[in-house]
């Protein structure tokens, strides 16, 4: 049988990653900070604990990792990069709060990371790195603030295109291997453009669904371990193709159960192994998404909080 939903473990794990700033773990993840207070954020609302976390506290520390050319760095003082500036933007579009931000100067900053060329999208302005992640990125930021249209979407959906493999799913860049979390970002990506109609269905759901391994988990790709961060980058994919129903769904369940800290709370990426805050947002979105735990609902293209996207500017 599964062990229950620690509810409130879990929140009271989230709100102390906040209080740990004598350990040397607190500091070694700065770079990952913004990340983290999105996923904690958006962990504690699908359990229906927003106010678990300051909202001003919040608000402030978001505005103070902004940079004068319109992105977020993933701490203060740290360079401004689009996935941070994504997870600015939907933390303040939790809490309400996009008037803080200029939202044309947000848009230029995001739209000058695309080539006009090839439709590619880079991860800030000093790399080359170019990455399917990123285009999913541009787009949501840029739906939220409701700046798509000086985007080229066109191209960048025929550069995800060019992604897809023989398998239906889609790798990182052209002829890159299929990877959960990839098909997750291409998908959602699709979705935003309203350009569905380019996707296998039939093939993909197929590939999703054999992500299941007999403990009820889920990888990434052939071969691979199981990890409750899949219960969302495949989960979410199933349900933005309407095939939820295609996994096991109480196997699953209990992978994700049993991976949860009954101590200090919290889930980790299996059974056995450390809790982290990543872990228990995927860990709580994928229960969610399965309709378990009485969470809150939650959106499988943008991952946040389905109570919200009625405030979508589009
Ligand atoms: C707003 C939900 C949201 C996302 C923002 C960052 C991002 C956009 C998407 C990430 C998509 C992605 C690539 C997820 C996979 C992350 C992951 C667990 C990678 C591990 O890859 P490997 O190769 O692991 O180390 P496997 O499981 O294949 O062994």
């Amino acid at each position: 049988m599964a062990p229950e939903f620690l509810r409130q473990k879990h929140i009271e794990y989230i709100q102390s990653l906040d209080n740990k700033q004598d350990e040397l773990e607190y500091w070694l993840s700065e770079h990952l900070r913004m990340g983290g207070v999105y996923w904690g954020l958006m962990a504690l609302d699908l359990m229906g604990a927003r106010d678990a976390l300051p909202r001003e506290g919040v608000i402030d520390y978001v505005t103070s990792c902004q940079h004068p050319n319109g992105g977020f760095g993933a701490h203060p003082g740290h360079d401004p990069h689009l996935l941070y500036t994504l997870y600015a933007v939907q933390i303040l579009f939790i809490q309400d709060a996009l008037d803080v931000i200029d939202a044309d100067v947000v848009a230029k900053f995001v739209t000058s990371l695309q080539d006009p060329e090839t439709g590619t999208v880079r991860g800030d302005l000093t790399g080359d790195e170019v990455d399917t992640r990123f285009v999913y990125a541009a787009m949501q930021c840029l739906s939220i603030l409701g700046k798509l249209d000086e985007f080229d979407v066109a191209k960048a959906v025929e550069y995800i295109d060019q992604c897809k493999n023989y398998d239906g799913g889609y790798g990182l860049v052209p002829g890159a291997e299929s990877h959960a979390g990839q098909i997750f970002t291409c998908l959602a990506a699709l979705a935003i453009a309203n350009r569905l109609d380019l996707v296998d269905k039939d093939l993909l759901s197929w590939w999703l669904c054999e992500r299941q391994l007999p403990s009820g988990g889920l990888n990434g790709r052939p071969e691979k371990l199981p990890d409750v961060c899949y219960s969302w980058w495949v989960l979410s994919s199933l349900a933005i193709l309407g095939r939820l129903d295609w996994i096991d769904r109480q196997k699953l369940r209990e992978f994700i159960l049993d991976a949860q800290d009954d101590e200090l709370g919290g889930i980790a990426d299996r059974k056995g192994d450390m809790a982290d805050v990543f872990h228990t947002h995927f860990g709580i979105a994928g229960l969610s998404l399965l309709g378990f735990e009485n969470l809150e609902p939650v959106n499988p293209v943008y991952c946040l909080p389905e109570r919200i996207m009625g405030r979508l500017k589009r």
